[in-house]
């Protein structure tokens, strides 16, 4: 038998659906409006959702994400990921471990782990992350951190030794996310900045746009000959 392909992660805007942040709309509605908005990667965060109605969620919306063509990662939990057919999950310090992540999902899903500086970074890539999300960047309100902020220096000098695709996160917004993109990032991970925005799918195109216009090799980042 062909064991499947390992998917890769797109580059750009990596946008957050939240269940902490404006809680007036569902979890269903606020993915619409992220892919409406154009959203090629968004990862399913959910804190406060019950176990049963975040298994039906995260159906609807990795369903929603696969119309769309976008790539949908479930936060925390491998278990939801594997009900839900999602493209992967993205774990952190209180999840299952990378390893236990990959021993579940196999080959053909994404791991992605969040680390807080190079040493993390390795210790992902041995235990078989495809991708890691690196923070916080700038100081966040979406979630507790204990660790310090990188800045986009620290950023920059993790990302020059780590062997896996790196994801900015932590108070990204639209006017640092281009710095971000030139600083080396594969992708730059948002909750606020997208969700909070009285235009959502307005702001999605404008920072995936502002990503766009800072990596380095595009046209536009004005560091070619
Ligand atoms: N991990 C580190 S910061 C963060 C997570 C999940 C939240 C990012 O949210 P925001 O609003 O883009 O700072
Ligand atoms: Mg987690």
């Amino acid at each position: 038998m062909n064991t499947p392909a390992p998917p890769s992660l797109p580059r750009g805007l990596y946008v957050l659906c939240d269940d902490t942040l404006r809680p007036n709309l569902t979890l269903v509605d606020k993915a619409d409006l992220l892919l409406a908005g154009g959203a090629r990667v968004m990862q399913l965060r959910m804190k406060r959702t019950p176990l049963r109605e975040a298994l039906a969620v995260a159906r609807r919306v990795v369903a929603a994400c696969r119309e769309a063509g976008a790539v949908c990662l479930v936060n925390d939990r491998v278990d939801l990921a594997l009900l839900a057919g999602a493209h992967g999950v993205h774990v952190g310090e209180e999840d299952l471990p990378p390893e236990a992540a990959r021993a579940l999902l196999g080959p053909g899903r994404l791991v992605g782990v969040t680390v807080r500086d190079a040493v993390g970074a390795r210790a992902a890539r041995e235990a078989g992350a495809d991708y890691v999300g690196l923070g916080p960047v700038f100081g966040t309100t979406t979630k507790q951190v204990n660790a310090p902020v990188l800045g986009l220096d620290g950023f920059a000098a993790v990302v020059r030794h780590c062997p896996l695709p790196v994801v900015g996160i932590g108070g990204v917004k639209l006017d640092t996310i281009a710095a971000l993109a030139a600083a080396g990032a594969h992708g730059a991970a948002v909750a606020s900045d997208a969700l909070l925005a009285e235009d959502v799918p307005g702001q999605v195109r404008r920072l995936a746009a502002a990503f766009d216009r800072g990596a380095p090799g595009t046209s536009l980042d004005g560091g070619g000959v």
